[in-house]
Formats: C-alpha cells, sequence, structure tokens
C-alpha cells in the first residue's frame, strides 16, 4: 500500500508540474499577442493623420481660440482603381437556357441606377466607357445581355453608362447609325472618354476581355461560337469593339449610309486603316464570346450596294459620319439598368 501511495504522489506531483509549465507557457503567448495587437494600432493611429483634412481653414480675422476646436472632418481620398481589376474571376459559363427575370437582375445590380450607370465605390475607374447597343425589337436578348454584363462590367471596376439606341418605326435598319447616336446623345449626359459599341445578342465568356479602349482601336468579339471560335477573317471588326474617344474622331465617326445588314463593320475597318491605326485584340481564349442563336430579322436584309461603298470608304468617310449625323430624339427611358434611347434616323434615300 505504501508503495502504491508514493506513486500515486509522484504522479501527482509530474501532473501539477506540467499544468504550472503550460499556464506559463500560455500566459506568455497570451501577452505577446495582445503586445502586438496594441503596437499595430499605436501605427494605424500614428498614419491616420496624413488623410485627415482640418475642414475649417485658420481665419484671417484671428479668432485663434475657437480655431483649435473647429470639427475634423476625415477626407477619404480614392485611389486609382488597379490594372488589371484584381477582383476579375476568369472564364464565364454563359448559356441562354433559362429566361431573365429583368426584375431580378435590378435586384442584384442594386449599385446601377439612373439609367444603367454605375461607378466603383472604393477606387476611381481608369476609363469612363458608355456602351452602346444598337436596337429594335430584340427585349429577348437585352434582357441576356443586362444579366450577363452588368456583373461583369462591375468586375472590371468601370465607370460605365448603358445606352440602349432604338430605332424607331419599321423601315431598313441601320446599325452604324445608331452607333453614331448613341456616340453623340452619352456624351451630352456624361464626359465618357471610351466607347463600347457592341451587337445586343454577344456575350464575352471570360471577364478578362475587358470593356474599355485601348492605345489602338479594339475588337472584343474575336473568337465567336458563331464562327467556330476563330476570328471569319483578318480584317473583321464586327460584333463588339471600342474606340476611344480619340480614335472615334479621327476617323470622323462610323457611316451613316449602310442600310440593312453588313459592309458597316468593314467601313468602320477601312477607316481605321485609312488614319493610320491598327486593330488591337486579346487572344482566342479571353476573347471567347456567345452569340444568342436567332433568325435574320424583318427589314434588316443584306445591303446589296455594301460592296460597292467599302470600295470607296477612304473617300466617302471624310463627308459621312459624325460631321453629317442628322437623327431626332423622339423618347427617353430610363430603366435602372439601361437608358433606351428612340430615335428617327430616316430612311434610305
Ligand atoms: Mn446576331
Amino acid at each position: 500500500m505504501r508503495l502504491f501511495g508514493s506513486l500515486l504522489h509522484k504522479i501527482c506531483t509530474v501532473v501539477t508540474v506540467l499544468c504550472l509549465i503550460h499556464i506559463g507557457v500560455s500566459l506568455f503567448y497570451y501577452l505577446n499577442e495582445s503586445r502586438s495587437v496594441l503596437l499595430r494600432n499605436q501605427q494605424t493611429q500614428s498614419e491616420a493623420p496624413s488623410q485627415t483634412v482640418i475642414a475649417s481653414t485658420a481665419t484671417s480675422r484671428g479668432l485663434d481660440v475657437n480655431v483649435t476646436a473647429a470639427p475634423v472632418k476625415t477626407v477619404k481620398v480614392l485611389e486609382k482603381c488597379p490594372d488589371p481589376s484584381p477582383i476579375l474571376v476568369g472564364p464565364l459559363r454563359v448559356e441562354f437556357s433559362d429566361p431573365v427575370n429583368l426584375e431580378l437582375v435590378r435586384k442584384e445590380n442594386a449599385n446601377v441606377k439612373d439609367g444603367g450607370r454605375y461607378r466603383p465605390s472604393d477606387c476611381v475607374a481608369l476609363q469612363k466607357v458608355a456602351i452602346i447597343i444598337p436596337f429594335r425589337h430584340r427585349d429577348e436578348h437585352l434582357k441576356y445581355w443586362l444579366y450577363y454584363l452588368h456583373p461583369i462590367l462591375q468586375r472590371q471596376q468601370l465607370d460605365y453608362g448603358i445606352y440602349v439606341i432604338n430605332q424607331a418605326g419599321e423601315d431598313t435598319f441601320n446599325r452604324a447609325k445608331l452607333l453614331n447616336v448613341g456616340y453623340a446623345e452619352a456624351l451630352k449626359e456624361y464626359d465618357y472618354d471610351c466607347f463600347v459599341f457592341s451587337d445586343v445578342d454577344l456575350i464575352p465568356m471570360d471577364d478578362r476581355n475587358t470593356y474599355k479602349c485601348y492605345n489602338q482601336p479594339r475588337h472584343l468579339s474575336v473568337s465567336m461560337d458563331k464562327f467556330g471560335f476563330r476570328l471569319p477573317y483578318n480584317q473583321y471588326f464586327g460584333g463588339v469593339s471600342a474606340l476611344s474617344k480619340e480614335q472615334y474622331l479621327k476617323i470622323n465617326g462610323l457611316p451613316n449610309n449602310y442600310w440593312g445588314w453588313g459592309g458597316e463593320d468593314d467601313d468602320i475597318y477601312n477607316r481605321l486603316v485609312a488614319r493610320g491605326m491598327s486593330v488591337s485584340r486579346p487572344d482566342g481564349v479571353i476573347g471567347k464570346c456567345r452569340m444568342i442563336r436567332h433568325n435574320r430579322d424583318a427589314k434588316n436584309e443584306p445591303n446589296p450596294q455594301r460592296f460597292d461603298r467599302i470600295a470607296h470608304t477612304r473617300i466617302t468617310m471624310n463627308k459621312d459620319g459624325i460631321n453629317s449625323l442628322q437623327y431626332k430624339v423622339l423618347n427617353v427611358e430610363k430603366d435602372q439598368l439601361f437608358t433606351k434611347i428612340t430615335v428617327d434616323i430616316g430612311k434610305p434615300t
């Protein structure tokens, strides 16, 4: 019994000593951690004054006692957004099987307002981009476009606005003239420096394909499913493209006299080349996009004059473009997600 008793005593002593060591070690780390937290707080406090601006300046009337008690206001100085945006996710799944509920899209994009306007709240966007969509009777496509593009454009940290330019009446469609109208109307609202011209049925499949402007005119829809995910031809400039204000003005804008389907994109390409510019493009992976399948619209038959017209771009571009644009705005609709401008652009003469 005595042997068992002393064994128990030894075990108790060992357990007590281990406990004390444990408490000691825990205490050491605890104190160490709170000290560094304290230090960090002191550091941020000492950095803070650099961002603090005293709202009221000392007056020359010598109210020196009151000046020291003047309210101190913290002014948040926004920095430029990083390039590329750090919140991009890369490849996206794009499909058109389920219908889109616009009310839901409005709720999911609560930061988009006043006719499809958005700008990042925590940094200054690198570009102010107007996105121009030529339109007529394609409400179903527009829903998909808004559903997919608004989240993408926000992740791209752009200061952007969406302009749907709706051709009034049922005369022959004129895509490029509608784009010119979009350019002119968007500039009346805001000091945009970049213009993205997008068909309503084209959705990018990768958000790294940024809808902004580059040193050279940008072609964005380089790898469409419709063409087997490749360029149909080297000079192709249709679908989605981006021109800075400067680039746009350098080519006198876009042609106004391409009525019906086709040719206007080649004319724009010819204008760029005629003014010594070249086309910039993303690679074929980042540039992938899907087109919503559809039948050819009524009153958008292939334009038989297109081949003759694109052969003379260099001569016609000087007097046909933004300097000869004529139209009449019939209605402006401000949806939360877009500004829809209905215009009378006349008909082929
Ligand atoms: Mn199409």
